[in-house]
């Protein structure tokens, strides 16, 4: 997903790696790294040149910034691969947000959906989609529409949808679609149903004949809400027919569908740039569990091959208990899971499907996948073996494996990364090897695996917000004040952004680091360790910076209360 948007983003991010200093030509060639991956995913040109100079623009205000002191955190440490990292991922975001995916309800009578669309981009299949979803999500009893009376397979198409959800299909066969709709409404009122879902009929470009159906039926029964299904495969005509469609019918949100597989990903950088209607959800494959709630952080930081830890929550959480799925994020974000939550989540994975699907959501492979990385099931079957060999102990206190700490493991720099081999306890993993039939050099890929897979989450968790957005998060204060712990500067601490925090289990080579507009201890995934390793002077002005934060951020958290 999104490959061929994230390759340019990577090109500028790979260009960046190492240059001292954000000059005009250095922005000037990351840009066009970004711009010819923009236009190839069929971004449209206006919007691509729009972003391009915002991007620009902000960056060159930033080659002052990145030279400002700050008295109270000392000299800033920040690279201008970081900075450039973060402007591309602000800008993405104000590009396509903000968060919008709330439902409209009606007021009195049954809350009318009405999805509109060119014929093939998926409405009916995401008329089944939404179903599912609000009722699982919404606890809500929905009625499906069959109004699409121009193509006979389109009504029993969505009869066998309806079938499969156990959900009443509303048809009349030879009806008139206006008709249909509205008595529909009244069945709904009956039955007691309280959302009416329309399936309309498509036509294969935007006609006056369909344009003058829908806007009747919007007439007559009122929709909350009018969404439009856009197919992502056909990029830059799918933002004009969208822009078609909202002229006439004033819509409340678009969805983007197929968006697995190849498809290049451009609209969902356009539409709502050119329309203005927001997008609220992702139609991710063909069965009807791949719908996603449209969150324009998380897209943004797939395409900076950045993972989405909040968009693999929500996958979870349709395999697992919520509460559960909550209780894991946190401990993920903390550095503190260990192999049997890291074993459950790989069972996880494969009960969650397309094991590709979920790689681009998960932050390990910043530069997208590598091709040498088979990561065919036979891959988690191999990891499975390894980690069942392993004693419960092991597996629920994984740092008996590592001599030094895991920070070592995952440090980059140069001596280090060549006694990594010695790190591990040699009798332990040569144990395991013999007891899953691996190679030893299987296991310490393993355990490095591990390791890396632990910073990046600790990494995430320690960017701005990230823990907040995590549904329900907030009750977990009662848990702080447990154990000691300050997630009101963890949780990014709102408006204004709190210090950096002061986290336990921090990986000791990354560097705190507060830059105005940055989010606390932002250091983007895929550059573990972040900037310059810090002189006995600065890392005492640190030291002190990080209590007067923790202390701030206390005296923030005893507000709220
Ligand atoms: N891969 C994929 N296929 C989809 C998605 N949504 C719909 N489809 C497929 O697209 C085709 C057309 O869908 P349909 O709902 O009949 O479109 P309609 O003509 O607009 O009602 C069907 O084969 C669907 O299975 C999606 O998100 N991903
Ligand atoms: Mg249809």
């Amino acid at each position: 997903m999104f490959d061929t948007l994230s390759k340019g983003f990577r090109a500028a991010r790979q260009r960046l790696s190492g240059v001292a200093e954000l000059t005009d030509d250095v922005i000037d060639e990351a840009l066009r790294d970004i711009r010819m991956s923009l236009l190839e995913a069929d971004v449209e040109f206006k919007v691509t040149k729009q972003f391009l100079d915002r991007v620009r623009e902000a960056a060159r205000g930033e080659q002052v910034r990145l030279k400002a002191k700050s008295k109270e955190y000392g000299t800033v440490k920040i690279t201008p691969q970081q900075a450039f990292v973060k402007i591309c991922q602000d800008e993405l975001v104000a590009m396509m947000g903000p968060v919008d995916t709330e439902l409209r309800w009606a007021k009195k009578g049954p809350t009318g959906i009405m999805v509109v669309g060119l014929q093939g981009s998926g409405k009916t299949t995401t008329v089944a989609k939404l179903a599912r979803y609000l009722q699982k999500k919404h606890n809500k009893k929905p009625l499906l529409v069959a109004a699409d009376v121009y193509r006979p397979a389109a009504v029993d198409q969505l009869k066998t949808l309806g079938e499969r959800l156990d959900m009443p299909v509303f048809s009349i066969e030879g009806g008139d679609p206006v008709d249909i709709c509205v008595q529909a409404v009244q069945e709904a009122r009956n039955s007691g149903r309280d959302v009416v879902l329309f399936d309309t009929a498509g036509r294969l470009a935007i006609d006056e004949p369909l344009m003058q159906e829908l806007t009747e039926i919007d007439k007559a029964t009122q929709p909350a809400n009018i969404f439009l299904v856009i197919d992502a495969m056909t990029g830059q005509d799918a933002v004009k027919t969208a822009a078609g469609f909202n002229e006439r019918l004033n819509l409340d949100g678009v969805i983007l569908t197929k968006l697995d597989g190849d498809a290049r990903g451009g609209a969902a950088l356009s539409v709502k740039q050119v329309t203005g209607a927001p997008i609220k959800f992702l139609g991710v494959g063909e069965s009807l569990d791949k719908l996603e709630e449209f969150r324009p952080d998380g897209m943004a930081s797939r395409i900076l091959g950045m993972g989405d830890i909040v968009g693999l929550v929500k996958d979870f959480e349709e395999v697992v208990d919520a509460e559960k799925a909550e209780e894991d994020a946190v401990r993920m974000l903390k550095g503190k899971f260990d192999m049997q939550d890291f074993l459950e989540q790989i069972r996880m994975i494969q009960k969650m499907g397309s094991l590709k699907d979920l790689m681009g959501k998960l932050p390990f492979f910043p530069d997208g996948l590598p091709d040498e990385a088979n990561l065919d099931d036979r891959e988690l079957v191999k990891i499975e073996s390894m980690i069942n060999s392993m004693t419960m102990q092991e597996r629920r206190n994984p740092s008996v494996f590592v001599k030094t700490s895991w920070e070592e493991i995952t440090s980059n720099a140069g001596k280090k990364a060549k006694r990594r081999r010695a790190d591990y306890d040699p009798s332990r993993v040569r144990r395991i090897a013999a007891g899953s039939g691996r190679s030893e050099a299987d296991v310490k890929e393993l355990l490095h695996k591990f390791a890396m897979m632990r910073q990046m989450m600790v990494q995430l968790g320690a960017s701005t917000g990230l823990m907040g957005k995590i549904p329900g998060l907030k009750q977990f204060r009662q848990m702080k004040r447990l154990s000691g712990l300050d997630l009101g500067a963890l949780m990014g601490g709102g408006p204004g952004g709190a210090p950096a925090a002061a986290m336990p289990g921090l990986p000791g080579a990354m560097p705190q680091m507060q830059v105005p507009g940055m989010p606390p201890g932002f250091t983007p995934p895929g550059t573990p360790g972040g900037g310059a390793k810090p002189t006995k002077a600065a890392a005492r002005k640190k030291v002190k910076a990080k209590r007067k934060a923790a202390k701030q951020a206390r005296k923030k958290a005893r507000k709220k209360r």
